[in-house]
């Protein structure tokens, strides 16, 4: 294919050129330049044949990583839990849940995962655990050492019908009171999120102790790393204060998270010193096996707040991108610029999406507008972030209330269920056209309904067509494999009339590639001479997400000066001299 003659001929420039330097080559790590996939394990691939994805269905379906080039595999939680939030209710930190397989599954794709050269990121759920676990129930009982594992407060007084008044006015991330009175205990316990969560007490030494445990436990299994979930929330301010209005409109009533400033409840500075402790755990599993693990931690926040997350893992994710306001060339290229200019010194930047908490990259842009957004990701430093199914450019499945068994939809009532429910972007990953359920499940019916787009949009299918949504994300991510994407050096940003474009190279002698994405819903033709690092001006064309409409087919050159774009392309060349 022109491609491989392409890519030989480009590693072979630069390999003459010396091996590609590293900035600080003395902590390089693995984590700097990978690619992260999201699974979702019930909706990845089911082994059983029960409707629900599990670790043999994943562990059955590595090759198809092998095949994309995707290094790391980000499993969302896999542990044992009632399920009242799908796993993220943990009620036992080191054990499987039996709907995802057994301990031996487990170690059994952890082995043969990294046989393949494939990493497996666990998710951690560090604010809360499941009402479930062990350590609530005799917390409530006040058994010791649990008593104060949680955080328990009395109730402000009674009212008039003996009902006792929560501390604070705080509401929870699915909708009423943060505080859920135990009757037992005769006092509140706090959960940031569904009462089945309640949140650990990190005030408690012991607490933080018990969750390094947690972590070492699966260091030991030789797991590669990390992402934790939603740290923002790890520590409350114990005067249990009443937390102002916000004034947000979108905000559906009073029981609503948004109606508040979460000034009490949300990034207190007090977070990262639990969080450094627990990366600090993580860091010195290298120091005993010489082999770094990686820390990605999930927070949503304004740029330079979120920076200071740096502090205490190798990145915070990066959401910029991820938010429901319409992106255009301008919005896009402050997300790039503001990470690069606030980002500390020798950290790595990283570009995520979708997730499992959002309206699908597809929904949210347009399915052409996805793949242009996912070469944005892929050729810009650092690390990729992909939810599963958007390589394939899959989008939002609707569902009716009837089918919704998230409970942040479930929680919003008939009425505004698809306001709050993530369902529809969790539906099982399709396969096939041919097989039952797109090739996710032999059962009659899977745990979410399958997308009727699937006869199209899945793996089979867009495979055999060079032009679908996975065959370009495929061609990009080889080219990030033969380590001409580079993790650090020269990024240079501009907008010409809504298209944006960045450059790229180690410093001023090396090759410089060019990507280039047009926002406008229609065609457009740009000068972009004289916007780079290099006075070259010609394309050597390595992929477009649109050669159907364009003659921009890999090996063809494109005049800098004069490049006609299709709507919504997106178009990666090196710079060239004739
Ligand atoms: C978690 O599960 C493991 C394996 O079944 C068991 O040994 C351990 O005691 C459990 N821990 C708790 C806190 O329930
Ligand atoms: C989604 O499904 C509901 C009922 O199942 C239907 O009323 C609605 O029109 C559908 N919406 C779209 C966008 O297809
Ligand atoms: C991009 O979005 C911003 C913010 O909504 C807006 O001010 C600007 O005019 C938009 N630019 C284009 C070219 O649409
Ligand atoms: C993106 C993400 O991981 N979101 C999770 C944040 O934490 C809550 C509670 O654990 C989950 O419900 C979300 O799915
Ligand atoms: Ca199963
Ligand atoms: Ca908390």
């Amino acid at each position: 294919m022109a491609t491989k003659v392409l890519s030989l001929l480009l590693l072979f420039c630069v390999a003459n050129g010396s091996r590609i330097p590293r900035k600080d080559s003395q902590s390089d790590t693995w984590f700097r330049h990978t690619n992260v996939y999201q699974i979702y394990p019930r909706s990845f691939k089911d082994s059983d044949n029960d409707g629900v994805g599990d670790i043999r269905g994943i562990e059955s379906k590595l090759d198809y990583f092998v095949d994309l080039n995707i290094e790391t595999i980000w499993l969302s939680p896999i542990f044992k839990s009632p399920m009242a939030d799908f796993g993220y209710d943990i009620s036992n930190y080191t054990d499987i849940d039996p709907i995802f397989g057994t301990m031996d599954d487990f170690k059994s794709l952890l082995q043969t995962a990294h046989g393949k050269g494939l990493k497996i990121v666990l998710d951690f759920v560090p604010n809360h655990s499941s009402n479930e676990h062990d350590w609530f129930q005799r917390s409530i009982k006040k058994e010791d050492p649990y008593t104060d594992y949680y955080v328990w407060v009395d109730p402000k007084g009674y009212d008039e019908n003996g009902q006792p008044i929560p501390p604070s006015n705080w509401v929870s991330f699915f909708r009423y009171s943060m505080w859920e009175f135990n009757q037992e205990r005769e006092q509140f316990y706090l959960h940031q999120f569904l009462k089945e969560q309640p949140d650990l007490n990190y005030k408690n030494p012991a607490v933080v102790k018990e969750m390094q445990d947690v972590l070492k436990f699966w260091l030991d299994l030789g797991v590669d790393g990390f992402r934790f979930d939603a740290v923002a929330t790890i520590w409350e301010d114990d005067r249990y204060l009443d937390e102002p209005e916000s004034g947000n409109p979108a905000a559906i009533d009073e029981n609503d998270w948004l109606y508040y400033d979460h000034i009490y409840t949300y990034n207190l500075p007090e977070t990262r010193d639990v969080l450094g402790k627990l990366h600090q755990t993580i860091k010195e599993q290298a120091e005993i096996d010489g082999y770094p693990r990686v820390t990605m931690l999930e927070v949503y926040l304004e740029v330079e707040e979120e920076m200071k997350y740096y502090e205490c893992s190798d990145f915070p994710f990066n959401f910029a991108m991820i938010s429901d306001d319409p992106l255009n060339a301008t919005i896009v290229k402050t997300i790039i610029d503001d990470w690069m200019k606030y980002m500390p010194e020798g950290k790595t930047a990283n570009w995520v999406l979708g997730n499992h908490d959002r309206s699908r990259l597809g929904s949210r842009v347009g399915s052409d507008m996805a793949d242009a957004l996912n070469l944005l990701s892929l050729t810009l430093p650092g690390v990729a972030v992909t939810y599963y199914g958007e390589e394939l450019g899959m989008t939002n499945t609707n569902i009716s209330y009837e089918d919704t068994v998230d409970p942040s939809g479930c929680n919003c009532g008939p009425d505004h269920y698809q306001e709050c429910s993530r369902d529809p972007a969790r539906t099982p990953m399709q396969w096939s056209a041919d097989e039952n359920n797109a090739g996710f499940t032999n059962a009659d019916k899977p745990w979410l309904p399958i997308n009727p787009n699937y006869p199209e949009i899945n793996v089979a299918t867009e495979k055999m067509n060079q032009f679908s949504h996975w065959s370009i994300y495929k061609l990009i991510n080889d080219y990030r494999n033969s380590e001409l994407i580079l993790s650090d050096g020269l990024l240079r940003t501009f907008v010409v009339s809504n298209v944006l474009a960045f450059s790229r190279s180690i410093n001023e002698v090396f090759p410089t590639f060019v990507t280039v994405v047009n926002f406008n819903n229609e065609p457009i033709t740009v000068d972009l001479y004289g916007q780079f690092h290099t006075a070259l001006d010609m394309g050597l064309i390595m992929a477009s997400t649109k050669i159907q409409e364009t003659n921009h087919a890999p090996g063809e050159f494109v005049d800098v000066r004069s490049i006609h774009l299709a709507p919504h392309e997106g178009l990666l060349f090196w710079l060239v001299s004739l």
